[in-house]
């Protein structure tokens, strides 16, 4: 019998039915997936009673024996998966991490130069209506209008107009790999800082199958919660010169008590991305990538970039007569979920949009391979493209085939 099904039904009923719902659906937001059940057990453990303000051996409270062991279990499986001299686990998410790292290295009006959020960046790389858009002068690189992919010479150019403090690669939704070499090397010419964001791609940095920013940069930061499969939360990788100011920035400088429970979670899901299991993982994330880009333009639907070297693809759905919103909202109506995103250039508004963002982590989760793709891209193809809604009943019970066939892995009842 469920505590919490007495003591709060209603709570209860939205879990219930948030867990029908990621079952019977296919989820292809490529920031999301699947954690195992060992990762939900850490995360909705005792730890979450437990303040401990400080580090391991350095705590602000009595009692911390445990929740130091699991930080330092952490910290150790987060630097030997990603060979990093020094890892801060406490950011509560990816935002923090990256505030933490422009608190310890940025004074206001210093200038950060990231990635344009239109063309795949992330708010916090100096969006105007996030923090780092408005404590610091923020400028932006773009993807070469022709290719629609990162042209270095055009960064470096205006890395030397802008002489950034810090530039920022790494994005959200980008569907190619990054040149962390060439980042490095503009940066050493123009004096500055280079930071990667590496959330949406960790689980590929993890297991060598996408380039690794850790021996070129500062700093690196992350989530647990996308490719890598852990709890939600952030992370922050540098070397041993950057340990001690980046500690002090996290906490007590930005964040108070660090969630023990979280940090568990991502001690589990370290140790879980250390395994070989992880690695032919996300050889299948990339292998279904590539296989639903191929079908999707098979199917006459037209890619950014014209394909993907990760885990995600961008669908300029607008090339077929529809709205981003639209294209979101009539896959929602047969059980497919993915978020409306811009492409480069787009002329809608950012609630509207000309593409659809899709990525497979979550979905090779729950097994399905290269066959499964072509299925999908049959349905995805077939949404975006039907002149009206009214066939939309067949897809619908295809989605439902497919999800059945796919169970969650590791689902209590
Ligand atoms: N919301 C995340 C994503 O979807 O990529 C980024 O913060």
């Amino acid at each position: 019998m469920s505590e919490l099904k007495t003591v709060d039904p209603a709570v209860y009923g939205a879990i219930q039915a948030e867990q029908e719902r990621q079952q019977n659906h296919l989820e292809l937001i490529a920031s999301e997936n699947w954690t195992s059940l060992a990762v939900r057990e850490a995360v909705g453990s005792v730890m979450t009673d437990k303040y401990a303000e400080g580090y391991p051996g350095r705590r602000y409270y009595g009692g911390c024996e445990q929740v130091d062991v699991v930080e330092e279990l952490a910290k150790n499986r987060a630097k030997e998966l990603f060979g990093a001299a020094h890892a801060n686990v406490q950011p509560h998410a990816g935002a923090a991490a990256n505030l933490a790292v422009y608190l310890t290295v940025l004074k206001p009006g210093d200038t950060i130069l990231g990635l344009e959020l239109s063309h795949g960046g992330h708010l916090t790389h100096g969006s105007p209506v996030s923090i780092s858009g408005q404590l610091y002068h923020a400028e932006h690189y773009q993807v070469d209008p022709a290719t629609e992919q990162i042209d270095l010479d055009m960064v470096r150019e205006k890395a030397r107009r802008v002489s950034p403090r810090i530039i920022v690669a790494g994005a959200s939704s980008y569907p190619r790999t990054w040149d962390f070499a060439k980042f490095r090397a503009i940066a050493d010419e123009v004096g500055a800082l280079l930071m990667v964001d590496m959330a949406h791609f960790a689980g590929l940095v993890a297991t060598g199958l996408h380039p690794d920013p850790v021996p070129y940069s500062d700093f690196v930061t992350s989530t647990t919660h996308k490719t890598l499969r852990g709890p939600r939360g952030g992370f922050i990788l540098c070397p041993e010169s950057w340990a001690k100011a980046i500690d002090k920035t996290v906490f007590p400088g930005l964040q108070g008590g660090p969630l023990m429970h979280a940090i568990a979670g991502k001690a589990v899901a370290f140790q879980e991305a250390l395994s070989p299991a992880f690695r032919t993982y996300q050889e299948q994330v990339l292998a279904n990538a590539k296989a639903l880009a191929r079908s999707l333009q098979d199917r006459g639907l037209r890619l950014v970039s014209g394909g993907t070297d990760n885990h995600l693809m961008l669908v300029d759905v607008k090339a077929s007569g529809i709205t981003g919103k639209e294209a979101q909202s009539r896959l929602a109506d047969v059980g497919i979920t993915v978020n409306k995103n811009t492409i480069p250039f787009d002329k809608e508004k950012p609630m509207v949009t000309s593409g659809i963002r899709i990525g497979t982590p979550q979905v090779t989760s729950r097994g399905l391979t290269e066959s499964d793709m072509a299925e999908m891209a049959d349905i995805i193809a077939g949404v975006v493209q039907a002149d009206s809604r009214e066939r939309f009943g067949d897809y619908a019970s295809r989605v439902r085939d497919l999800a059945r066939s796919h169970p969650l892995p590791g689902l209590r009842p």
